[in-house]
């Protein structure tokens, strides 16, 4: 702390350095000292760098994630075969292990507090944050490397966001899996603008299906018929709608489940019908979201399972908090087209915005076709964010900076992550590398959202290794942390019996369009061959 005075010309909090390595907590005492907590961390030492003899074998036996992501998206034939095995249910409760133990349960932070407090823990109005908070008293806003002030967001938004030429997803990722993101993650990422960044107005933190039933009772109120569970519902053209926003002063698959829990339980009322479905329609949610969506997206061989009983043997929590992180990291804009191609007919961004007479018009599964057989962008990589949504990422910037969010490569290590010694080696992109040395000065100062978006990708993927690392934590976490999941909830009354379960764990995409929609379209997260040809591939493909 003697080189802190020397260089600031003052006592430095010395935690502003994050002297705490391995998840050891700084706590400041007196004016310049510190010490690090390394409780339960597998090291020792004053900054908690020294491994403890079992950390040093479970670090060499570890694979690195590079290695794992590898062995998980190549040998086909060898996961063709263990997905027929006993070996699936062992490798997915390792995923899901392994991933889960990233995020402390209970949450620990939040934008205000840097240290544990009762507050943190109770107020479920603030995101959590996984890392706390840069100290205010720190000479700078990542602490203290870097330059004076960090770059203007404008600028970074239009020197490294802004879309050049279209390109698609090497993974294939079409316009039906950004628009089920946009809809599957707005559930519990609701961010309070009428306070300051870091609050949520989504209290359910998680997958509650408040997107479907509103986030407060009264507005679930609104939105239900009151009769036989279901909720309310318009008829255009003969076809079921959404209520318009004159009959539920707001905006809405539900009834057709209500019609068939009626039939086996004539008894029931509205609010029993109606509490049975919701909780049916959160188990398909989840199902779809890890065997369709996160399937998709992983890219891995490995036939991913929605099982919770693989977990009811492991230590596990079940309970989840919006990590601030996790919304961050989840401003996925780069999925945006240039345009929409509507039954092949292309539709501009002035003429698709808050129109829902396009889904009136072509009807649901005309839309699904379409977006189904659409490629959405590469999220990262940089150089892919329309205008129309370029904004979008500058706010992300300046929100996180309003929440004192901790550098990209403090993420980095708290994910097992080695962090970035060069912009030259965070990216692949030279002059990319130089334009972010110039604006930021030190690697140890890029911020979590950069980082995150402009990382090299990984070989035709769709992202960074950090990305992968840094969400499939939460999400896993916030997934089978639902309460669905849990060993009391999870059996067929819940569900109001065999019938209500199978719903639930026989879900998918397809099977959710096809009982709502009268014909069959083409529905899935990804292009086909075909479509995928007819998009030149501006990926480089040297691997
Ligand atoms: C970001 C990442 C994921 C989901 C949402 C946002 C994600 C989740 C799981 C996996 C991959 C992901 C897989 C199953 C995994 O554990 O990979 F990208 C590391």
């Amino acid at each position: 702390m003697y080189y802190a005075i020397i260089l600031f010309g003052f006592a430095v909090n010395p935690c502003c350095y994050y002297p705490c390595q391995n998840s050891g907590v700084c706590v400041r005492f007196g004016n310049d000292h510190y010490q690090c907590d390394c409780t339960r961390t597998g090291f020792y030492g004053d900054n908690c760098t020294v491994p403890e003899f079992r950390t040093r074998i479970r670090l060499l036996l570890k694979p690195n994630p590079s290695f794992a992501q590898y062995l998980l998206t190549h040998f086909q034939w060898f996961w063709d075969l263990l997905n027929n095995s006993f070996l699936r249910d062992t490798v997915m409760r390792l995923v899901l292990t392994s991933r889960s133990s990233l995020i402390p349960s209970p949450p620990t932070h939040n934008t205000k507090y840097g240290y544990l407090s009762w507050e943190s823990y109770y107020n479920t109005s603030y995101y959590t944050l996984l890392l706390p908070p840069v100290p205010e008293d720190c000479p700078l806003l990542m602490g203290t490397k870097g330059k004076q002030t960090l770059p203007d967001p404008k600028v970074l938004a239009e020197r490294f966001f802004k879309r050049k030429k279209f390109r698609p997803d090497p993974q294939g990722t079409n316009l039906m899996f950004a628009f089920m993101a946009q809809h599957f993650t707005h559930q519990f990422f609701k961010s309070n603008h009428e306070v300051k960044a870091g609050f949520t107005k989504a209290f359910g933190h998680g997958v509650d299906a408040s997107n479907i039933y509103g986030d407060t009772l009264e507005r679930q109120h609104q939105l239900r018929l009151h009769k036989d569970g279901k909720l309310k519902y318009q008829l255009v053209h003969g076809e079921v709608f959404p209520p318009t926003v004159s009959e539920a002063p707001v905006y809405m698959k539900h009834n057709r489940v209500c019609d068939i829990l009626r039939a086996e339980h004539p008894t029931w009322d509205d609010e029993q019908l109606f509490q049975t479905t919701r909780l049916i329609i959160i188990g398909e949610i989840i199902k779809i979201i890890i065997e369709d969506y996160v399937q998709h997206l992983s890219g891995y061989f490995l036939k991913l399972k929605f099982d919770p009983t693989l977990l009811f043997n492991e230590r596990f929590q079940y309970s989840n908090r919006i990590a601030l992180e996790f919304g961050q990291l989840y401003h996925w804009h780069p999925l945006m087209p240039d345009s929409f191609i509507i039954d092949g007919e292309e539709v501009t961004y002035s003429q698709f915005i808050y129109n829902t007479s396009l889904l009136t018009h072509h009807g649901v599964e005309k839309l699904v076709d379409s977006f189904s057989r659409q490629a959405a962008g590469q999220i990262g990589g940089g150089h892919n964010s329309h205008e129309v949504v370029l904004k979008v990422a500058e706010m992300t910037i300046k929100e996180s900076r309003e929440a004192r969010i901790q550098p990209f490569n403090e993420y980095r290590k708290k994910f097992n992550l080695k962090p970035y010694t060069s912009f030259y080696e965070f990216t692949d992109d030279p002059e990319m590398a130089k334009g972010l040395e110039e604006l930021y000065g030190d690697i140890d100062a890029l911020e979590f959202y950069p980082g995150l978006m402009l990382e090299k990708t990984r070989p035709n993927a769709i992202f960074g290794e950090s990305m992968v690392e840094m969400g499939a934590p939460f999400s896993l976490k916030g997934l089978l942390g639902n309460p669905l999941c849990s060993p009391e909830y999870w059996k067929p009354s819940t569900f109001g019996g065999e019938t209500g379960f199978h719903i639930v764990k026989s879900a998918t995409l397809q099977n959710l369009v096809c009982h709502n929609s009268k014909w069959y379209p083409y529905v899935h997260f990804r292009v086909s061959k075909k479509e995928q040809e007819m998009n030149p591939r501006k990926q480089s493909t040297e691997l």
